[in-house]
């Protein structure tokens, strides 16, 4: 019998980008998809493939059925409900930050590790946090052929990564601030938007707009911020490489969606741009935008929407042994959410 997949969030932000690859797709291997969500948006109706289809509230009966159950939903609603999604019989596919992290779950890239779906004593697949996974496809690859030894990154974060309220905030400081002639510094940018009614409260702790703010996430011990330690610990995880040193500096900047990386890997063999670029070219989800004499390169707004991680940018580190220089940019609802969940499920089944 066909399997049954629920989207637990199917309302939200993260859900929504679900329904549209799932409607997308050429064809779905599911007999039945069920629409989970909050008593808010139980009741609610959502055409998934041309049939309408009623959210259904989640409760431990929602999963009665369910074969794999991907959640995109905040940490401490997966922390709860994933366990029981599992106890009920379904494999919990998760894009929370709850268990990315917990011995007995895997975290999964299908292009890099998706022999580990298959190892996961408690029921649950974890999908990593949206910033690695941006350059695990990269990495993986390059890992496969050359051995990665060190990793230092600097991320380019997109609004949409701190959810809707992200998006709203970037949104109206822009719009306060369009038009005007506003001074250059912090206060100046601050004034304007104070005088246009934003609270001084923002998801990004400092003005976005004409700026970029080296803060993503919560604050951890010794000055590291949550998504720093995200990049370092889950990277680690993902390519089986527990030692693998790495130093990430995650910064926001004013752009909606698709987050990028500056990337400085470090190698056990010789390596040439050339041969990266072979790599890269042999890795059907990712595409190649690299010709300095052209002026090709990837952007974020150039990278909205598509499922492939763009690499462009590749040069040998002038001063390092071993290493290679790049940048990378991949739609951080797509790929960096609902897409990998989804092609975990999609390597569950196959
Ligand atoms: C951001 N990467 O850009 C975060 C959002 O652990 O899944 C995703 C947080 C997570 O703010």
């Amino acid at each position: 019998m066909a399997p049954t997949v629920a989207i637990v969030g199917a309302t939200g932000a993260v859900g929504t980008v679900m329904i549209d690859i799932i409607d997308h797709r050429e064809s779905v291997p599911w007999g039945e998809i069920r629409l989970i969500a909050s008593a808010r948006s139980a009741g609610k109706k959502i055409t998934v493939r041309g049939q309408e289809l009623t959210v259904v509230e989640l409760s431990p009966e929602a999963f009665d059925g369910v074969d794999i159950a991907l959640f995109d939903v905040p940490d401490e609603i997966s922390e709860r409900w994933a366990p029981i999604a599992a106890e009920r019989g379904a494999i919990a596919v998760d894009n929370s930050g709850a268990f990315r992290l917990d011995p007995e779950v895997p975290l999964v890239v299908p292009e890099v590790n998706p022999e580990q779906v298959h190892q996961r004593p408690r029921g649950i697949i974890a999908n990593p946090n949206c910033t690695t996974l941006s350059m695990m496809a990269a990495l993986g690859a390059l890992h496969r052929e050359f051995g990665l030894k060190e990793l230092v990154v600097s991320s380019y974060q997109a609004a949409s990564g701190a959810g809707q309220e992200g998006i709203d905030r970037l949104h109206a400081e822009i719009a306060a601030l369009a038009g005007k002639q506003v001074g250059e510094r912090a206060g100046d940018v601050a004034e304007a938007l104070a005088a246009a009614g934003l609270p001084a409260e923002t998801p990004f702790k400092a003005p976005l707009a004409l700026n970029v703010v080296p803060w993503a996430g919560s604050r951890k011990d010794d000055g590291w911020t949550s998504e720093e330690l995200k990049v370092r610990n889950e990277s680690r995880k993902i390519l089986g490489i527990p030692d693998l040193k790495v130093s990430a500096t995650c910064v926001r900047v004013p752009v909606v969606t698709t987050h990028s990386l500056a990337v400085h890997a470090v190698f056990e063999r010789e390596v040439s741009v050339a041969e990266a670029h072979r790599v890269f070219e042999a890795q059907p989800t990712i595409v190649l935008q690299d010709d300095p004499e052209e002026l090709e390169f990837p952007t974020p707004a150039a990278v909205v929407g598509a499922d492939p991680t763009y690499v462009g940018r590749v040069r040998q580190s002038l001063d390092f042994t071993n290493s290679l220089d790049f940048f990378v940019c991949g739609d951080n609802l797509r790929k960096g959410a609902a897409l990998n969940t989804y092609e975990i499920a999609e390597t569950l089944v196959k």
